[in-house]
C-alpha cells in the first residue's frame, strides 16, 4: 500500500482557532521549513505541495455557549475535510499539517466519507498525550481541540459531527489510542462509557512500545485503511518543547521511534494527520525536525535494512 511512487499530498491548515493559545497556525510553514518535502522525496515518494487552505482568522473569543469559535473551527474542518476526500478520491495519500488537532474532525470525516464508499474498514490511531474526548457539558475549558474523537463518535455539535455525511462518522471500537496521560475529570468517565481502547503511559510503562504496538494493530488486514492522528504533544517534552499543551512523561525517541516504524511495517497508512506543533515555543525548529524525523519513519526509514523489509 505504501511502496514507492506512491503520491502524498501535503495539505497546509494553518490555523489555531480550536485551541487556548496561539501559534500552531505557524506548524505548517515550521515542518515544511524542517525539509518534509524533502524527506519524503528521500523515500522514494511522489510530493505534491499544495500550499495552505485559506480560512478564516482567529478572532480571539471568549466560549460561546461551551465552544469557543465554533464558527471559525466549522470553516476551516470543512475545508480540511474537502481537501482530505479530494486527495483520496485521487488515490494520494494525504497528509494535513496543522494547526490544531480541532481538524482532526474535518480530516478523519473525510477518510470515513471515503472508506464507506469504497467498503473498506478504518481504524485510527490517535498519538496523543490527551483523549481529546470532551463535549461542551464535559470540557473544562471549551476548546475544540480538546473534543475531536468525541464528535467524530457522534457527541457534540451538528455542524462537526455530520460532516462525513453520516453520524457518528465513525464508531469508538475503530479507534486507538497511544500515549495518553492527561485527561480530564469528567472526560475519563467518558471515554470509559463509550468503551474507547486507551494504550496510556502506564500500559506502555508496563508492557513496552512494542507490545503496545503489536496490541494496537492487532487485527488489521489487506481491507484497512490506517488513519494516523499524530498530536505532537505525544512526545515527551523534554524532546518535543514546540506544543502548547505539554505533559511530562511521553514516549521517549527510541520509543516513538518504534511507534512509527511499526506503523511501517504494515505498509496499511493511508492518510496522516502532524497537529499541533507550536514553532511559537519551539526552540530552533527542534520540534519541527523531530516531527518530520518521525514522519520519515512512518514512511519506512529505518536504520537498518530490516528481515522483514518488504
Ligand atoms: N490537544 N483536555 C484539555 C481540554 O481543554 O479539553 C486539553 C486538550 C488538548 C487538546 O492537545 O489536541
Ligand atoms: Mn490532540
Ligand atoms: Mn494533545
Ligand atoms: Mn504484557
Amino acid at each position: 500500500a505504501m511502496a514507492k511512487g506512491r503520491t502524498v499530498v501535503l495539505i497546509g491548515a494553518p490555523t489555531d482557532a480550536g485551541a487556548a493559545d496561539r501559534g500552531s497556525s505557524m506548524g505548517p510553514e515550521a515542518l515544511r521549513v524542517a525539509g518534509l518535502r524533502e524527506a519524503l522525496a528521500g523515500r522514494g515518494l511522489q510530493v505534491i505541495d499544495r500550499g495552505n487552505l485559506n480560512g478564516p482568522g482567529n478572532p480571539w473569543q471568549h466560549p460561546v455557549d461551551g465552544y469557543r469559535h465554533l464558527t471559525e473551527v466549522t470553516e476551516w474542518n470543512q475545508l480540511v475535510h474537502d481537501a482530505m476526500y479530494a486527495a483520496l478520491k485521487a488515490d494520494q495519500l494525504p497528509i494535513l499539517l496543522g494547526g490544531d488537532h480541532c481538524l482532526g474532525i474535518g480530516s478523519i470525516s473525510a477518510v470515513a466519507r471515503y472508506c464507506r464508499e469504497r467498503g473498506k474498514k478504518l481504524r485510527v490511531f490517535w498519538l496523543d498525550a490527551h483523549a481529546d474526548f470532551n463535549t461542551r457539558e464535559l470540557s473544562p475549558s471549551g476548546n475544540i481541540h480538546g473534543m475531536p474523537v468525541a464528535c467524530l463518535c457522534g457527541f457534540g455539535p451538528a455542524q462537526l459531527t455530520e460532516m462525513s455525511g453520516r453520524k457518528p462518522a465513525i464508531d469508538p471500537s475503530w479507534i486507538r489510542q497511544i500515549g495518553i496521560r492527561s485527561v480530564d475529570p469528567l472526560e475519563k468517565r467518558f471515554v470509559h462509557e463509550q468503551g474507547l481502547e486507551v494504550f496510556d503511559m502506564r500500559y506502555i510503562d508496563e508492557h513496552g512500545m512494542r507490545e503496545t504496538m503489536e496490541q494496537a494493530l492487532h487485527g488489521l488486514d489487506d481491507d484497512t485503511h490506517l488513519h494516523v492522528s499524530f498530536d505532537v504533544d505525544f512526545l515527551d517534552p523534554e524532546i518535543a518543547p514546540g506544543v502548547l499543551t505539554t505533559i511530562p512523561g511521553g514516549p521517549s525517541y527510541r520509543e516513538a521511534q518504534l511507534c512509527m516504524e511499526m506503523i511501517a511495517d504494515t505498509g496499511r497508512m493511508a492518510s496522516l494527520d502532524v497537529m499541533e506543533l507550536n514553532p511559537a515555543l519551539d526552540v530552533r525548529n527542534k520540534t519541527g525536525l523531530l516531527a518530520v524525523d518521525l514522519v520519515e519513519s512512518l514512511f519506512g526509514k529505518s536504520t537498518l535494512m530490516r528481515r522483514s523489509a518488504k
